[in-house]
């Protein structure tokens, strides 16, 4: 395996080739979902650049599952996904957070071994304030007999994905990503439309700067929740104080900890008493990502990816970012 740095220029096929190269038994099937992803993220990333000329703006006036007014974006991006994936042979089923149901692939299309989830268009509230939103996948293996996806192959504990990662829309666009062997980043350079290596081997520093939370629901927090948030805020002198980011798009929130150090927090509270994060296709992938990067992430209870989930859009709590930092949460609400 090659070790690279940030300044060599390796495009994120060539990468994703060479990690394949690790695995003699690879198809290629799986770098084959992860080379489709990046062609769709650059399809998302051109649609969201243009969002505010192209008069796209402003809700579509549907709601999706969530009960959530779908910005049109979203819908754009949703399709974007879905006809990027589904006829490469490769899947046998996605599920979506635009979708209720499980999106099935066409018969007439091959079917493959893998499932594919994913949020396409996080934080999409933010869109028409520029704020960054991002896409959020997750790949796993089918586990049920016959040719078809269904819910039981999505239903899996988070451990057992083989590749996540998502896509950041800010100042620039990057695509991170894992396939347990570490977390990579790569920055699209929009002058040749390449997604370039640009954060090798991510580490998210084992001590958090940053705290990202919703301060607003502080009255809606068990105690032990507002003792920790004291606690990552300095106030009773066992940690030297955190500094509040929060822009309210999980995946800008995630990615500034992730490269910063620090920890994102969404605590169940009176609007979202399950928390309000979607565990496998938000939480999921995120913490797989952030455990890559030698972070943690847990439910206030349990490992994020130890929970075994029982229904397509499930919520969850979510505690993720900095190992020390995610040490005393659990120490404190476990
Ligand atoms: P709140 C965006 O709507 C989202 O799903 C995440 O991207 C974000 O972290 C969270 O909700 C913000 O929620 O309740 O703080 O506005």
């Amino acid at each position: 395996m090659v070790r690279h740095t940030a300044t060599s220029v390796v495009t994120i096929e060539r990468f994703i080739i060479e990690q394949e190269g690790r695995h003699p038994e690879a198809t290629g099937h799986l770098s084959g979902i992860l080379y489709d992803l990046g062609v769709a993220a650059k399809m998302i990333a051109n649609k969201v650049r243009s969002a505010g000329l192209a008069d796209i703006l402003g809700s579509a006036g549907t709601e999706n599952v969530q009960g959530e007014t779908q910005q049109k974006l979203d819908i754009i991006a949703n399709e974007i996904i879905v006809k990027a994936m589904d006829h490469g042979g490769r899947l046998c089923a996605m599920a979506s957070e635009e979708s209720e149901d499980i999106i099935p692939i066409p018969d007439t299309f091959k079917h493959g071994k893998y499932v594919l989830l994913f949020d396409p268009l996080d934080g999409s509230s933010n869109i028409d304030v520029n704020v960054p939103v991002g896409t959020i996948f997750s790949v796993m293996k089918k586990i049920t007999h016959g040719p078809r996806g269904c819910l039981k192959d999505m239903l899996q504990p988070g451990h057992r994905q083989v590749a996540a990662g998502y896509v950041i829309y800010g100042s620039s666009t990057m695509l991170v990503y894992t396939t347990g062997h570490g977390a990579h980043g790569f920055t699209l350079d929009p002058s040749i439309g390449e997604f370039l290596l640009s954060h090798p081997e991510i580490r998210i520093p084992e001590h958090g700067h940053y705290l990202s939370v919703n301060n607003a629901y502080e009255q809606h927090w068990t105690e032990p929740v507002r003792a920790l948030m004291r606690r990552y805020r300095g106030l009773d002198g066992k940690r030297e104080a955190m500094s509040g980011r929060y822009v309210g798009s999980m995946v800008a929130d995630f990615h500034r900890n992730l490269l910063g150090g620090g920890v994102f927090a969404y605590p169940p509270n009176s609007k979202n008493p399950g928390g309000k994060l979607r565990l496998l296709y938000e939480c999921n992938p995120l913490s797989f990502i952030c455990e890559q990067a030698g972070g943690a992430a847990f439910d206030g209870h349990t490992r994020i990816l130890d929970v075994q989930p029982t229904s397509l859009h499930q919520r969850t709590a979510i505690y993720v970012g900095s190992k020390c930092d995610i040490e005393i949460a659990r120490e404190m609400l476990g």
